[in-house]
């Protein structure tokens, strides 16, 4: 399967970005990509051009907060990315929240998989039992 990725914004820590990109490759997805500083709508116009069936955002600096409220309209006007699988980790949000605050907030943007300040393997083992339930 096709995964677009990227850290969303103004946001240049590039390490996980990195890992990201390794541990997707390892467990067998074709990866794009698209590294630190990058728009919601370079994420969307990626999508489309590589046909992926998942986009995984990054924020590590917490402003997916406020890019993310954003989402619905943009998707919008995207057409056919209705079975795109839509996952978001790192820190979400500047400063502190806990992860019940945080992950419903997340979800009604428009992600279907939210993770804040959890583990990338973790993340990953519940994007893979996702696409298998899904698949079912
Ligand atoms: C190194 C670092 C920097 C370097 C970045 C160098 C580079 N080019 O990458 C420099 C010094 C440039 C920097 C700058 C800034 N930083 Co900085 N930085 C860090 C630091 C120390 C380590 C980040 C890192 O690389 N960790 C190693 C990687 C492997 O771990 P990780 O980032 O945590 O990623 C893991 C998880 O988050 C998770 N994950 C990440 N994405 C995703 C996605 C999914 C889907 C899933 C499941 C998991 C997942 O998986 C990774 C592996 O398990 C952290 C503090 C810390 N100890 O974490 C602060 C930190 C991220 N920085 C922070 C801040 C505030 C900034 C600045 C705004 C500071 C400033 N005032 O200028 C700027 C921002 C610049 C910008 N435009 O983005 C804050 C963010 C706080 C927040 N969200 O509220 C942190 C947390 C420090 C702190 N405690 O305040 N920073």
């Amino acid at each position: 399967m096709k995964v677009v990725t990227g850290v969303v914004g103004n946001d240049i820590h590039v390490v996980a970005n990195r890992l990201i990109e390794l541990s997707l490759n390892a467990r067998g997805f074709e990866v794009f990509n698209l590294g630190v500083n990058t728009y919601l709508e370079e994420f969307f116009d990626a999508v489309v051009e590589t046909g992926a069936d998942i986009l995984l955002i990054s924020s590590l600096n917490g402003e997916a907060e406020g890019w993310s409220r954003e989402i619905k309209l943009l998707k919008s006007k995207y057409k056919n990315l209705d079975n795109l699988v839509m996952m978001i980790g790192g820190n979400l949000v500047v400063g502190s929240a806990d992860a019940d605050t945080i992950v419903p907030k997340y979800k009604n943007y428009g992600f279907d998989l939210v993770f804040h300040q959890v583990d990338l393997n973790t993340g990953l083992d519940t994007l893979e039992e996702f696409l298998k339930e899904r698949n079912k």
